[in-house]
């Protein structure tokens, strides 16, 4: 019995010596200690009955004392395997023989969606892609734009302004005079880009979102023209005929300036939040180039006419998408951008 247990104290001190990861720390305790394992077995193999008193209490003794040292050593080698895994995991080590956990498909974000694609449309048609600057000079975004520091036109747009007097563009009509400076006439162009205003927000207004800007100059340019291409181009997006309405709209750098209305594709017109209950979804403001902006882009108004519009474009993504409010759009929710599943 003494052999068998000094053998047995050796081979698992020897096991323990070369088991370096949990899982054959682990497999050693089943080895020994399990159910069917060594040291049980002699337990449960050892006949007390064939031994007197004072051999019985000795053996009891031996093999207690080697079941005790075993699960001590066991225990404290499963401690070490453990903070050995940590560390490892800590140091970035990756465990090859660890199944995977599988590639997760990403999507494009609805609004980035619907910008290509008003991207491919307009390329399509002759128009160059221009993003502008988020971060812009008053003169671009106000002052060239036929709005002066005491125009009332600038209270509309609550703007961040930085230290250094430039500010966070409110619109990207800021991009209009500086394309014209750069490419003259005729000019064909499209500005989509984040724009950003300080205002309280709800489930259409929030302080960042995307406009998609249009400006066509040339020497023929009228309001009929391209109020046709406006209609085509929501009817390409949206895939089927959309009811459309023209209202007069004031903005200093248009005249005369237009505001085009989309029946809200969220109730069908028959009034929602986003529509706040009016059936109809302030799309895209439009109007002829004012001639005091030609000029600041270095244009003849005499010769040239241009017509710019300002879309709307986080607003068209949620119409595209029946997104019912504009604040889920920036949240970075997966579980919101997973239902839309254009893939990358
Ligand atoms: C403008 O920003 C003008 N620059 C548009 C323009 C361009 C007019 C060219 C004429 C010619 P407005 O402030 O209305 O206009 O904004 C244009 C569109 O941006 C709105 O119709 C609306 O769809 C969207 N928009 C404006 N403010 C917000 C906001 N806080 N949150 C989400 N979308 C907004």
């Amino acid at each position: 019995m003494s052999t068998t247990i000094d053998h047995l104290r050796g081979q698992l001190a020897d096991d323990l010596r070369t088991a370096g990861e949990l899982g054959d720390v682990e497999a050693l305790r089943v080895k020994y200690l399990g159910q069917q394992g060594l040291i049980t077995g002699v337990v449960r193999g050892t006949d007390f009955s064939t031994l007197d008193a004072d051999a019985r209490r000795e053996v009891g003794k031996r093999i207690s004392g080697l079941k005790t040292w075993a699960e001590a050593e066991i225990g404290a080698a499963l401690a070490e395997a453990e903070a050995r895994a940590a560390r490892a995991r800590r140091r970035g080590m990756v465990d090859l023989t660890l199944p995977g956990t599988g590639a997760r498909p990403g999507s494009l974000h609805p609004v980035t969606q619907t910008q290509m694609f008003l991207e491919d449309v307009f390329q399509s048609m002759g128009f160059r892609v221009e993003t502008g600057f988020e971060v812009e000079e008053e003169l671009y975004n106000f002052d060239a734009l036929n709005i002066p520091g005491d125009h009332p036109a600038r209270d509309m747009h609550d703007t961040f302004w930085l230290e250094d007097g430039r500010l966070l563009r409110t619109h990207t009509s800021a991009t209009q005079v500086r394309a014209m400076r750069m490419h003259g006439a005729p000019l064909r162009a499209v500005f989509p880009g984040r724009c950003f205003r300080c205002e309280a927000t709800d489930a259409s207004h929030e302080t960042t979102f995307h406009q998609f800007e249009g400006l066509m100059i040339d020497e023929d340019v009228t309001v009929s023209t391209v109020l046709a291409v406006m209609k085509a181009l929501l009817e390409k997006v949206f895939g089927r005929e959309v009811t459309v309405r023209l209202r007069p709209g004031y903005f200093p750098f248009v005249e005369p300036g237009f505001e085009l209305d989309l029946q809200c594709l969220i109730c069908g017109g028959a009034g929602c939040k986003v529509c706040k209950r009016t059936g109809w979804v302030e799309l895209m403001p439009c109007g002829m180039v004012h001639p005091n902006v030609l000029r600041a882009g270095g244009l003849d108004p005499e010769r040239y006419r241009g017509f710019a519009f300002g879309l709307g474009l986080t607003r068209l993504a949620m119409m595209n998408f029946s997104i019912p409010d504009i604040r889920l759009l920036g949240t970075g929710d997966l579980r919101l951008m997973d239902q839309f599943p254009a893939v990358l």
